[in-house]
């Protein structure tokens, strides 16, 4: 039986992860958008939804039973492709042990790790954004260096490993030579590198995400692409 799929989707978030996944599965869904206000956050209604009010909450319905409500990209990922992925290359046993370490790996390393460092980015660019005229010089300076010191470092460390690992990975995905659920989560620190430039297995690894239709298809129905970097303008 088909699920009845909402997914309450705040503009430039991992929501579109899951908007992504439930393309390549095939199943239906509806989408609720939510827009940050103009700090960046996500409005108090998306509370009403789930206390913590963050992006993607996914509703999950299915005839006879009580509605799931999740959050957490990972675990929706998991949940979404273990429920209604079995038949999908998404959902298709990993070949042996190591693959599927492999896999667990990436899953976790995106929220786990590599986030980390992008966030705290995220933050700082924010910071001196919102810095007020007269301290903004004292501001940029103790961000810079903040950012020099201890973040830059984290974020070289993090990328060079993942463009490495990118530079031989069978077909160019994460794991096990196709599509899992690893590339799904991998897709937004990847996408949201600020040096992306620097990194040239990264940057064929998303044109060859954002080349599937049903990638397309997700970033239609988000209404746009990710754009992180906006969070700094
Ligand atoms: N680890 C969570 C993170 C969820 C999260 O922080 N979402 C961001 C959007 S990418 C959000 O809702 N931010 C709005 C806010 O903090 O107010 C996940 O993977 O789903």
């Amino acid at each position: 039986m088909a699920p009845k799929v909402t997914v309450y989707l705040l503009n430039n978030s991992r929501a579109l992860r899951i908007l992504w996944l439930l393309e390549e599965l095939q199943l239906d869904y509806t989408v609720e958008k939510y827009q940050r206000n103009s700090e960046n956050y996500a409005p108090e209604s998306l509370k009403q939804i789930h206390p913590l009010g963050r992006s993607p909450i996914v509703k999950i319905e299915e005839d006879g039973k009580k509605p799931i409500i999740m959050v957490e990209s990972g675990a929706i990922t998991e949940y979404l492709i273990q429920a209604y992925g079995k038949s999908t290359t998404l959902g298709s046993d990993p070949s042996n042990a190591e693959e599927y370490a492999e896999y667990l790996q990436w899953m976790h390393y995106a929220e786990g790790s590599i986030m980390t460092p992008c966030m705290i980015h995220l933050v700082f660019m924010n910071v001196k954004k919102q810095a007020p005229m007269l301290l903004r010089s004292v501001v940029n300076k103790i961000v810079d260096a903040t950012m020099s010191q201890y973040i830059q470092p984290r974020l070289d460390l993090h990328f060079q490993y993942v463009d490495q690992h990118l530079k031989s990975a069978p077909e160019g995905y994460f794991v096990g030579g196709r599509l899992t659920g690893a590339d799904i989560m991998m897709s937004f620190p990847c996408d949201g590198n600020p040096d992306k430039s620097k990194y040239p297995a990264l940057i064929a690894y998303l044109e060859k995400l954002k080349s599937r239709p049903q990638y397309k298809a997700a970033v239609a129905k988000a209404g746009g692409d990710l754009d992180l970097q906006a969070f700094a303008r």
